[in-house]
C-alpha cells in the first residue's frame, strides 16, 4: 500500500517500552510499527528520518483556559482557541482539554458547553475537548450529566475556594454522587477559600499587599486542609476524583496515604510547582505578579524535590500545564488590572491567577531529566488519555486504533542547550514565567492525525487553523468506583 508518512530509524517510546521501530501513517491513524529498516523502502508520500530521536505519542494538555472570562482575579484569559492550540503543537502537544465555565447564574450546563463549543469551533491548531466547570449544581445541572456524557465530555471541575466558584461541602457531595452514577471523573481544586479570605484580611490589616503576599496568603496547610476534605468526601461517595494542580509535598503526601488504602484518587502537578519559587513574586515593583498562580509556587528546592518524587514514584497520574494565561502589561484585562487608584502600587488579590505554560510544559520537563522517557509519556500523554476517556485514539501507538499524533524530537546529538524565550513562543502573551530558563530538548516535530503541523527547521508553524477536531470522550479507563450502587442504608 501506499503510505501516506512513514517514521524511519526513530526509539519510539510508549508508555509500556522503548525499542527502535519504523512507524507507518494511514488515513490519519498509525497502520504499522515495525522493526527498523523494515519499511525503509515502502512507498509513502511522505518520510520523515528520526535516527536518533525519540518518537513519542504526541502531549496531551489536560489543563488548559482558554477565552475565559474573569474568573481568578480581574482579567480575561489571553489566548483564544486559536493562540491556545497554535502555542499548544509548537510545544509537541496535541490535543488539550480546556474549560467550559458554567457561570454561577446559570443554572444549566448546556449553556456553558454550547458558548464554548462556538469559541473553539474552526479556531483550533489541535484536537480539543472540555472539562465543565460547574459553579453552580443545581438539580437541572446534575441532570445534565447524563446529556455530558451523550455529548462526549466526561469530566467536571469543581472549586473549594473563589467566591465565583466555591462550592460548600454538600454541593460537593451533591455533584460527585451524580458524577458516580453517570461515570464522571471530578476535578477538584482544593484550597480552603474561607481560610484563604482569612489570611488576606490579615494582610490587609497589615497593609501587605505586594504579589508576593499572593504566596503568604495562601499556605501550604491550606491545600493540604482542602485536598483531606477532597478525599473524605469522595470517599463517602465512592467515587474517583482527581486532585488538580498539586503544588505541595504535604498535600501529596495526603494522597498517596488515600492512594495506598485503596481509594480511587488520582492527581495533577503541573512544571510550575518543580521550577517556580515563592522568590519568583518577590520582584521589584509589580514583575513578581508574572509568577502569581494559584496555589502559588513553593518555598524552595525541597519542596521540588517532593513534587519530583511524586512524579517517579505514581502519586501523580498526570502532568498538565495548567496554562492560565493573562497578559501583564495591560491595565484592563491584563496583571496590571491589580493597579488601581485606590491601590497604586497593586493588591495581591486582584491578580489574575495563572501563568502561560502550554508550550513549554514538555520541553522544560523532559530536558530535567528526571524521569524515564516511558514515564515522561505517560505522565504527560497515556495517562491524561486513559483517565479522561481518550485512550487509546489518543496517548498510545497501536496499529488501527491509535490517531497518528506524534511529538519527535531532535535527535539528542544535534539540540545545543538553549534558553527560553518569551519572542519565540506562539501564546498571547507578553511574557513567559521560564525566560532565561535552559532546555536540552525541544520538538521537532509534531504531527496530529498524520499531518505535520508543527516543523521547527522548516515553516515552524505549518498546521492550520481549523484543523483541530472536537474530539468525543468516553469514560475513564483508569478510575472507577465500586461496582455497587451508593446506598446510604450501608453506612
Ligand atoms: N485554578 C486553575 O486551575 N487555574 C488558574 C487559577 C486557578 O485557581
Ligand atoms: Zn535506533
Ligand atoms: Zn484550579
Ligand atoms: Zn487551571
Amino acid at each position: 500500500p501506499q503510505y501516506d508518512c512513514i517514521i524511519l530509524n526513530g526509539t519510539v517510546v510508549t508508555a509500556a517500552d522503548v525499542g527502535c521501530y519504523d512507524i507507518a501513517i494511514k488515513d490519519g491513524k498509525i497502520m504499522l510499527l515495525a522493526p527498523t529498516g523494515y519499511l525503509a523502502s515502502a512507498p509513502a508520500t511522505r518520510v520523515i528520518d528520526a535516527e536518533g530521536a525519540y518518537v513519542m505519542p504526541g502531549g496531551i494538555d489536560a489543563h488548559v483556559h482558554l477565552a475565559e472570562p474573569p474568573l481568578f482575579g480581574k482579567g480575561r484569559t489571553a489566548d483564544d482557541y486559536a493562540t491556545g492550540t497554535k502555542s499548544a503543537i509548537a510545544g509537541g502537544t496535541t490535543t488539550i482539554i480546556s474549560f467550559a465555565p458554567q457561570d454561577k447564574s446559570q443554572s444549566s450546563l448546556l449553556g456553558a458547553l454550547d458558548e464554548t463549543s462556538i469559541k473553539a469551533a474552526n479556531q483550533a491548531y489541535c484536537d480539543y475537548s472540555f472539562h465543565l466547570l460547574v459553579s453552580n449544581p443545581t438539580s437541572q445541572a446534575l441532570d445534565e450529566f447524563s446529556i455530558l456524557r451523550e455529548r462526549g465530555i466526561s469530566s467536571i471541575k469543581i472549586y473549594m475556594t473563589y467566591e465565583a466558584l466555591q462550592l460548600r461541602d454538600n454541593q460537593i457531595l451533591d455533584v460527585l454522587l451524580k458524577a458516580r452514577t453517570e461515570g464522571i471523573t471530578t476535578m477538584i481544586h482544593a484550597e480552603n477559600g474561607d481560610v484563604l479570605n482569612w489570611m488576606t484580611k490579615q494582610l490587609e490589616d497589615r497593609s501587605l499587599l505586594a504579589p508576593k503576599y499572593h504566596a503568604t496568603s495562601r499556605p501550604q496547610i491550606l491545600e493540604t486542609e482542602a485536598t483531606n476534605r477532597a478525599i473524605a468526601l469522595g470517599e463517602l461517595i465512592d467515587t474517583p476524583i482527581l486532585i488538580v494542580h498539586v503544588s505541595s509535598p504535604s498535600a501529596a503526601e495526603v494522597i498517596r496515604r488515600a492512594q495506598t488504602k485503596g481509594l480511587p484518587v488520582y492527581a495533577e502537578t503541573c512544571p510550575q510547582y518543580m521550577i517556580l519559587t515563592r522568590d519568583d513574586l518577590d520582584k521589584p515593583g509589580f514583575e513578581g505578579a508574572k509568577c502569581v498562580c494559584s496555589p502559588p509556587p513553593r518555598e524552595g528546592a525541597e519542596d521540588h524535590e517532593g513534587i519530583w518524587a511524586g512524579l517517579q514514584n505514581g502519586t501523580f497520574t498526570i502532568l498538565s500545564s495548567d496554562h492560565c494565561p493573562f497578559v501583564f502589561d495591560d491595565s484592563e484585562n491584563g496583571k496590571k488590572a491589580a493597579i488601581t487608584a485606590e491601590f497604586p502600587q497593586g493588591h495581591f488579590k486582584y491578580i489574575p491567577n495563572g501563568c502561560p505554560g502550554v508550550e513549554t510544559r514538555l520541553a522544560l520537563t523532559l530536558s530535567a531529566n528526571r524521569l524515564t522517557p516511558q514515564k515522561f509519556v505517560e505522565l504527560t500523554s497515556s495517562n491524561p488519555a486513559k483517565i479522561y476517556g481518550l485512550y487509546p485514539q489518543k496517548g498510545a501507538l497501536i496499529p488501527g486504533l491509535s490517531d497518528a499524533d506524534l511529538t519527535i524530537w531532535y535527535p539528542s546529538s544535534t539540540l545545543d542547550p538553549f534558553p527560553i524565550q518569551n519572542s519565540t513562543l506562539h501564546h498571547n502573551v507578553d511574557y513567559t514565567p521560564y525566560e532565561g530558563k535552559m532546555v536540552s530538548q525541544w520538538p521537532r516535530y509534531t504531527l496530529i492525525r498524520g499531518e505535520v503541523v508543527w516543523d521547527r527547521d522548516n515553516g515552524g508553524v505549518v498546521g492550520k487553523k481549523g484543523y483541530g477536531q472536537f474530539v468525543k470522550r468516553d469514560r475513564s479507563s483508569l478510575s472507577s468506583s465500586n461496582s455497587s450502587p451508593w446506598n446510604i442504608e450501608n453506612f
